[in-house]
């Protein structure tokens, strides 16, 4: 069993309940078992500013799925979500399932990066991950806490539970 942390975006039909049922769709993925679950954040959209807000959260699981079966998983939920790829970067989106960290690998192909690209900068990630796993290391070695406390919360609100 690995540890597994996966972020859960939406700023579109219903964002908290498309979370809500991204995390009942995940706490039924094969060979895995959901562990924890942050609270809801409302974030300001980084990037296009021509959007509606995001609700954000993110999940830990334990999974015996290789990375790359996960990444199918998440991949088929985002589309049982109504979720349409389009080309503009950073646009508006159903569900977004971003894999942020499996164990302490580091995985670099086409398909997957982990640890996530973005993870260390953006506070919708950081701060609900930091709710969930305050100790956590990241396979830099650089911990979680220091890039809570440097990054910008300025536009982040903690939903209602
Ligand atoms: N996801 C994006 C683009 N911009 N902004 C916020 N606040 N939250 C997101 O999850 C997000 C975003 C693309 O994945
Ligand atoms: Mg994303
Ligand atoms: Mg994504």
């Amino acid at each position: 069993m690995t540890d597994v942390f996966v972020a859960l975006g939406a700023n579109l039909s219903n964002p908290k309940k498309q979370i809500l049922r991204a995390i009942d769709a995940l706490q039924h993925l094969p060979d895995s078992k959901l562990i924890a679950c942050s609270p809801q954040y409302s974030s300001a959209p980084m990037g296009p500013q021509d959007q509606p807000d995001y609700v954000n959260a993110v999940a830990q699981l334990q999974t015996t799925l290789s990375p790359h079966q996960l990444l199918d998983e998440l991949q088929r939920i985002e589309l049982e979500q109504g979720r349409v790829r389009k080309d503009e970067r950073w646009g508006p989106r159903t569900l977004d399932l971003d894999l942020l960290l499996y164990g302490q690998q580091v995985i670099q192909d086409e398909r997957l990066t982990v640890p996530h690209y973005g993870m260390t900068q953006r506070a919708f990630v950081l701060i609900p991950l930091y709710d969930i796993a305050p100790a956590l290391i990241l396979p830099d070695g650089r911990q979680l806490a220091e890039l809570v406390a440097a990054c910008d919360s300025s536009t982040l609100f903690r939903l209602p539970d």
